[in-house]
């Protein structure tokens, strides 16, 4: 799954057409170097990132899926308004930090054959990474899986279109994503697994490199993340990481 963030620019309406042919030039490119998926964000969940509008976020992602509807697309988004559009605009998945929690939510994507992604977080954007705290991280968060899975299918999702989402980075420290990604395989039993540690927080711990130097640190995470199990791959380097499945797969 290839990461396409559209970026805002507030300065114009000629802003935005650019940031759209830029996205869309993007997904593009991410789809040739061999991502099944592309992933787009019209919302930053990052901590501390600005509030977007609904308004807004359709403004954003609307336009760019319409023009790579022919590819499997996913949209990033929390907000059941966004995931009924884009589902009608040919959207494949809903990829939902929220796990479909908004009320709504559970019906927009059970009215459509999509797929789906149930992340667990804790806690919120702005303030999730002060201070988390688990008592057993592996047990809470897949105890959270499991009653959104249940919620998802009692509400009319079928099993075989689920994924489930430890949530890297999301109200977990440095030593919980550890934990996590060590005992990653223990969530399968939730359904396939999807993993993004690409370029995040984490990497910047543990290497003490800034973002745009993460892409080592972001194989080794993949890697790692492979050999736990993980289905799908969150990531924003696809033509390197595809190598790295290509390894794993001969290794395996
Ligand atoms: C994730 C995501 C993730 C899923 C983001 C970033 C932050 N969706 N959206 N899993 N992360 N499913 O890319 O650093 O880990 S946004």
């Amino acid at each position: 799954m290839g990461v396409v963030n559209i970026t805002p620019d507030s300065f114009s309406d000629g802003g935005r057409f650019f940031s759209a042919k830029l996205a869309i030039a993007h997904a593009r490119k991410l789809a040739k170097e061999g991502a099944d998926i592309v992933d787009l964000g019209g919302e930053s969940t990052r901590p501390g990132a600005a509030p977007v509008s609904e308004k807004d976020e359709l403004a954003r992602v609307l336009p760019v899926l319409k023009e790579i509807a022919d590819l499997c697309v996913s949209v990033d988004t929390r907000r059941p308004a966004v995931m009924s559009a884009v589902l009608e605009a040919g959207a494949s998945m809903i990829n939902d930090v929220d796990a479909l929690s908004a009320p709504g939510a559970l019906q927009a994507v059970a009215n459509s054959a999509c797929g789906v992604c149930l992340m667990h977080k804790k806690g919120e954007p702005a303030t999730m990474q002060q201070d988390p705290h688990y008592d057993d991280v592996v047990g809470e968060v897949k105890a959270f899986l499991n009653e959104r899975v249940k919620a998802a299918q009692a509400a009319g999702v079928a099993a075989e279109r689920i994924t489930v989402d430890p949530g890297f980075g999301f109200g977990k420290t440095v030593e919980h994503n550890l934990e996590v990604l060590r005992r990653l395989n223990e969530f399968s039993s939730l359904g396939p697994v999807l993993a993004g540690l690409s370029r995040k927080s984490t990497l910047a711990k543990l290497t003490g490199r800034p973002v745009d130097e993460r892409l080592a640190g972001s194989l080794a995470m993949a890697l790692l993340a492979l050999q736990g199990g993980a289905t799908i791959l969150r990531v924003h380097d696809v033509k390197e990481t595809r190598d790295v499945i290509s390894v794993w797969e001969a290794f395996k």
